[in-house]
């Protein structure tokens, strides 16, 4: 009964689509208010953002916007590091790695240490009347619709509310009704930590107002943000007194909030806070509310209804989400993956739009003025993981942020370039924010790593191979070759072997263990396969784009002068270019095996030595970590075709991160399935759906796999709308563990080459013969040899492989033998 009156209030012209889809298995729902912020829910259209308590009497609706950030424009390179570059050098290859580092750290690092915190905007807080006494509480996050909602029952009233961030208008909208005419009583109020100048005004608005302020030496009071809300109730009155507005004996209200900056780009805030809030919030509120939460959701679900994942239904989905998380490693809860591999996608789409920032270490949500890790952007790792699900999971279009950040990290980090290293080309360091500083920070241990352009780089290379467009390749080749050009300057010749290696420069974060407190290195295996994957796709995209000749001859030099992956003593990967691997070292970066995810350096197939060192090195690594750790080794064991290992990998995530009756938190899951590093760090969230999706489909690897590591325990399912290289939108359905049928269209019309571990039958299908023709997969590359190379080879499953010669558009029908 109490569903019924909730959907009839509020899904108007959906019911029937509500009721007949069952869509409930996409929902996270709970019979509580949320009493902490990862339990609270959120909403977001990329760039305005709010966590909903769904609190009957006191509710709080935390609100961001992508562009609050203290400080403003401002630069951190420090020249005084072009002097002192060929000492530091000559020190690390005479193995002086503390002087070094002391040195990198008195000569490289600025003043400005850290770069600017993320802020939130504040709160706007609702206090009801006479819903003390609730019962029959009710609230979900339905992530098919990106919609929150509440029900509860008080005083013999039944009350429900409504919120979502709409992307075409620009505004959140809340709703709230009670099922009794003029039964509606509450006043709103708004407030931020720290201070916010606050005022109503006549026209049912509540207003407030701020600047962000100074940080790490950046001065502040530059950034301003405006957040207007408008009330609108049917029946009853609004008044207002100096802070907050009172609503009194309505049936209904509607809540219009709408925030803006003068953030115009990272070089200019000169824009108008005021206005742009205003703006949006005049034409939202002339709008028809049910064509707003249409049009709402219809763009949403563009995205989102791309893809479907069946991993079968038992009777935990009966059971809240806090409840199923609680009981994930002990019970039999597949559609619990499923959710959360959806709810993952859910986070992009809100967190990532087109023509806004891409998304933070929070994506978008934070309620504090220094959060951790100031949720800025660490490119060592996190925000490469945010982007790992947006290509194969079909949400391309939402990593266009990134693709904008990376082209003006190109602009911003040239003179980091010219004024530290004396290079041409661009560089950026392992941290970078909204305002684009491209120098290192946080110290020589963690911030000396000049590797964040040749990374982030990968990923438009990467769009590019799995939609074919040629035009954004076009547009993106200067960004890729101007990378390649840094590093052909800063690569220096080691002296032992005659390598061309970064100097200096860290494996993420981690320091060999005979010397813990110096990671400042020369040639890590992270980084020579990040210059080795740099220069291989520039000359590739070069080849494409028939330019360049020049530059590619000599990057081809290069290439072959960069070292080689080796295995150590315990046939393991190195880690660095010694032998130093510590068999006990579980740091959560595991940058070594970047190799084998996200890059294709180590196949089973090409290299199986490789394969095989890093399977040693990620046994040796553990696998309970921080919650982004966790979320790359299930990509790691998935590309080690060992899905049962991965699926202990998604266990060990889908953990609750709260020890019950304890203060303490460790890697796994909030109730609100946030990513808990702890604390709340959204890569995780990302890593492991894009890890789920890496069960299902691989191809980087020369050919479509597919099931290429399906765990054991989902017997029988079905996957759609998943995106192979090459441009194909890949369905798969599977019994009994192995493939049924699968249907596969091609955007591009090129060879399809299949693999598969059974036998498949279909319309074009033959054998497999010579390399593959398709000019749009990345060409198997054989990185530079190993060397040691008395490591085993692994005991593989063997494979079928087929070619069908495609037609643009065409869909390719496919069965088990
Ligand atoms: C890197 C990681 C930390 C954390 C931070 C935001 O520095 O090593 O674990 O995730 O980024």
């Amino acid at each position: 009964m109490k569903r019924i009156f909730f959907f009839l209030l509020f899904s108007g012209a959906f019911i029937t689509n509500v009721i007949s889809q069952n869509d409930s298995y996409l929902k996270l729902w709970y019979k509580q208010p949320a009493k902490q912020w990862v339990e609270a829910l959120p909403v977001g259209n990329g760039r305005l953002g709010a966590m909903i308590y769904g609190d009957p009497v006191n509710e709080i609706i935390q609100l961001n916007e992508n562009t609050v950030w203290a400080g403003q424009p401002y630069r951190n390179e420090n020249p005084d590091a072009k002097e002192a570059l060929p000492e530091v050098r000559k020190l690390i290859f005479e193995g002086k790695y503390k002087e070094a580092q002391d040195l990198v750290n008195k000569t490289f690092i600025t003043k400005i240490s850290h770069g600017m915190p993320y802020q939130t905007v504040g709160n706007l807080k609702l206090h009801f009347n006479g819903t003390s006494d609730y019962s029959d509480y009710y609230r979900e996050l339905d992530i098919d619709k990106a919609v929150v909602s509440c029900s509860f029952k008080a005083g013999g009233v039944n009350y429900a509310s409504s919120i979502y961030s709409s992307f075409p208008d620009q505004v959140m909208v809340y709703r709230i009704k009670s099922d009794k005419p003029g039964a509606l009583n509450f006043y709103s109020t708004m407030d931020r930590p720290g201070g916010a100048k606050v005022s109503t005004s006549g026209n049912n608005e509540i207003t407030l107002t701020g600047l962000t302020g100074d940080f790490d030496k950046v001065k502040g009071n530059a950034l301003k943000f405006t957040a207007v809300v408008r009330v609108l109730t049917s029946g009853g009155s609004v008044s207002s007194n100096d802070s907050s507005l009172v609503v009194k004996n309505a049936n209904d209200a509607t809540i219009y909030i709408s925030i803006g900056t003068n953030f115009k780009n990272y070089k200019d805030i000169s824009g108008d806070a005021d206005k742009k809030a205003g703006d949006y919030l005049k034409a939202a509120i002339v709008k028809n509310y049910d064509q707003m939460l249409n049009d709402h959701i219809k763009d949403y679900q563009k995205y989102f209804r791309r893809v479907n994942l069946d991993l079968g239904i038992t009777d935990a989905v009966k059971n809240p989400t806090d409840v199923r998380l609680d009981k994930f490693a002990t019970g039999n809860d597949p559609q619990f993956v499923a959710l959360y591999f959806q709810f993952g996608r859910y986070l992009l789409i809100s967190s990532s739009r087109p023509g806004g920032q891409p998304a933070n270490l929070q994506g978008i949500w934070n309620d504090q003025l220094t959060p951790s890790w100031d949720s800025k952007y660490t490119v060592n790792i996190n925000t490469e993981m945010n982007y790992w699900p947006s290509e194969v999971t079909n949400l391309s279009d939402m990593n266009e942020p990134l693709m904008q950040m990376v082209r003006e990290l190109a602009e911003a980090g040239r003179q980091t370039a010219r004024d530290m290293y004396g290079a041409n080309g661009w560089v950026l360091h392992h941290n970078t924010d909204i305002w684009r500083m491209t120098g290192p920070i946080d110290g020589a241990f963690w911030g000396q790593w000049p590797m964040g352009g040749a990374w982030l780089s990968q990923h438009l290379f990467d769009k590019y191979d799995f939609n074919g467009d040629k035009e954004f390749l076009k547009s993106a080749y200067p960004v890729v070759k101007e990378a390649s050009v840094f590093f052909l300057d800063f690569l220096v010749e080691e002296p032992e072997h005659k390598w061309l290696v970064v100097a200096p420069s860290n494996s993420p974060e981690n320091a060999p263990s005979v010397r813990p407190e110096y990671a400042v290195t020369a040639g890590t295996t992270m980084d020579n396969q990040l210059v080795f994957d740099l220069f291989t796709k520039t000359i590739k995209a070069a080849k494409i784009l028939g330019t360049d000749t020049e530059l590619t001859t000599k990057l081809e030099a290069a290439v072959k002068r960069l070292p080689p992956m080796q295995t150590g003593s315990w046939g393991q990967l190195q880690e660095w270019m010694q032998d130093l691997d510590n068999p006990k070292d579980n740091h959560r970066h595991v940058s070594h095996l970047y190799g084998l995810y996200p890059s294709n350096q180590i196949s089973p197939y090409r290299t199986p030595e490789l394969f095989s060192a890093a399977r040693t090195s990620l046994e040796a690594r553990g696998d309970a970590s921080t919650g982004w750790s966790m979320g790359w080794k299930v990509n790691f064991w998935a590309r080690l075709l060992d899905g049962d290992h991965a699926y202990k990998l998604i266990t060990d995530q889908l953990t609750p991160s709260i020890v019950p009756n304890s203060r303490r938190q460790r890697g796994g899951t909030y109730p609100n399935l946030f990513d808990a590093h702890p604390p709340f760090q959204i890569d995780g969230n990302f890593g492991c759906t894009s890890g789920i999706a890496e069960l299902f489909l691989q191809s980087q690897d020369g050919a479509v796999h597919l099931l290429p590591a399906l765990p054991a325990v989902w017997k029988t399912g079905s996957v759609k709308g998943l995106k192979a290289r090459g441009g194909f939108t890949v369905d798969v359905n599977w019994n009994n563990g192995e493939i049924a049928s699968a249907v596969i269209k091609s955007e591009l019309g090129d060879n399809l080459r299949i693999r598969s571990y059974v036998p498949l039958k279909g319309k074009g299908l033959k054998p497999a013969k010579g390399a593959n023709t398709n000019e749009y997969y990345q060409v198997p590359q054989v990185a530079a040899p190993l060397i040691h190379s008395e490591v085993k080879k692994p005991e593989l499953k063997s494979v079928y492989e087929y070619d069908v010669k495609t037609k643009k558009g065409q869909t390719i029908e496919i069965q088990a033998l």
